[in-house]
């Protein structure tokens, strides 16, 4: 009921910020308020330029816990003198934005980030402080009913998050909510424009704060920062933010490259953004039966899935088996690294990764008829469809929603799950 509340709140302040542009526009930082941006130009782009630090930074106020009354009066014009409160009025009015409002202003900023090729550090510092305790309070196991659209891996490829995100806001006004499995990050050479995990990460915490109860980001194998110093995005961070090429360099250790004497942006940007993976869920239910996770099924989720539950956040960064949070906990890390495999007749450990289990037939089919469940969704391998029916039964699918991976022919796909049908929608590297 809390969580609900403030989730209201959350939305209301933020939709509220969203539908008054006033004529200075101003930016919260660390909780206060001050007006740093004076705008006077007209058109789109001002506009633009104008609405995105109000989405963000109402939100961060209200995030942060600060007192929402202020966010639902116009912000004062610095040139003329700011009136004295008038304690008797009455409270202010909440003004409750329409979820048509809300998905014309995520177009609105959706358009923006098709355009950029690199996010404002700020933008990306502020969507991350915005969405940090959004994510923190939702539980490790969701639990959700409606009609769902569910995708597969990203790994970079912004064109790809286009697709979905477009194919979502068309259907938003339904109450039509989207799933995410996870692998955000890193790869993405062969992506349009190149590797685009710090857009697709900003927009989708920009997304999950406008939609709360619209829009749901499991973790990834990826969403940690010791493999994804590996695979990708700590070259992008570098590369966009401090003009560093660190691409083939051996990353033996996580603290050689950045850490406390490490400050500048790139790097800020990298570890801000990790820290938020943190945060995010493990697994999903849908209606009650569909079960969806970015690796597979563990061995310790056999007789009871809500153990998920009991997995608390933040789960810092793993190593593997070693002593941080994550590598101790041997159920977040198959969850996120398991793979299906048919000629396995019991879980064994997925020595190619290294991590995680295999898992058969039968252990989906047990995992199944023990819940009551009819399928598993999960990603976390290249399908040349963008989606495969694993043993051919129905039983458990994999979803990829990353077109032309490695460079590869294949297609991605997203998962259309309603309450009474599911079906897949492919798409190519054309948005
Ligand atoms: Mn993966």
């Amino acid at each position: 009921m809390k969580k609900k509340i403030l989730s209201i709140l959350l939305s209301t302040a933020l939709i509220s910020q969203i539908g008054m542009i006033p004529q200075t526009s101003a930016v919260y930082a660390g909780g206060g308020r001050r007006n740093v941006v004076q705008c006077t130009q007209s058109g789109d782009e001002s506009r633009l330029s104008r609405v995105l630090p109000w989405v963000i930074g109402g939100t961060l106020t209200a995030a942060a816990g600060i007192v929402l009354h202020g966010l639902y009066h116009s912000r004062p014009d610095p040139a003329k003198p700011v009136p004295e409160p008038e304690p008797e009025k009455s409270p202010p009015v909440i003004r409750i934005q329409t979820v048509s409002k809300r998905i014309a202003e995520a177009k609105v900023i959706l358009n923006r980030y098709e355009s950029l090729d690199t996010i404002p550090a700020d933008e990306v510092y502020q969507a991350c402080n915005a969405v940090e305790s959004v994510l923190r309070d939702e539980p490790s196991l969701l639990t959700r009913d409606g009609n769902f659209i569910v995708v597969g891996d990203l790994h970079s490829n912004f064109e790809a998050l286009l697709f979905v995100i477009r194919r979502f806001l068309a259907e938003a006004l339904n109450g039509t909510q989207i799933l995410f499995l996870g692998d955000y990050v890193d790869k993405g050479d062969e992506a349009p424009g190149g590797p685009q995990g710090v857009k697709i990460v900003t927009l989708l915490f920009i997304l999950k704060v406008m939609f709360p109860d619209q829009v749901f980001l499991l973790r990834g194998n990826h969403e940690d920062i010791q493999q994804n110093i590996m695979c990708g995005f700590y070259e992008e961070c570098k590369k966009k933010y401090d003009g560093v090429d660190v691409s083939g360099t051996q990353y033996v250790r996580l603290n050689q490259y950045f850490g406390e004497n490490d400050t500048v942006t790139g790097t800020k940007v990298y570890d801000r953004i990790n820290s938020v993976f943190n945060n995010l869920s493990l697994a999903a239910v849908i209606n009650g039966s569909t079960f969806c996770v970015h690796g597979g099924i563990s061995p310790e989720i056999m007789s009871d899935f809500r153990l998920i539950e009991s997995i608390s956040k933040p789960l810092v960064s793993f190593d593997r088996g070693g002593e941080s949070p994550l590598g101790r906990n041997k159920l977040a890390m198959d969850l996120l690294w398991s793979d299906p495999k048919d000629d396995v007749t019991k879980f064994e450990f997925n020595a190619p990764r290294e991590s995680g289990q295999f898992f058969g037939p039968s252990q989906v089919d047990d995992f199944l008829s023990a819940h009551n469940f009819k399928c598993i969704f999960r990603a976390h391998q290249m399908a040349t469809d963008g989606y495969n029916d694993v043993f051919g039964d129905s039983h458990i699918f994999t979803l990829f929603s990353a077109p032309n991976y490695g460079g590869a022919k294949n297609q991605g796909a997203m998962g259309i799950i309603n309450v009474r049908s599911m079906r897949f929608k492919r798409f190519s590297n054309t948005v």
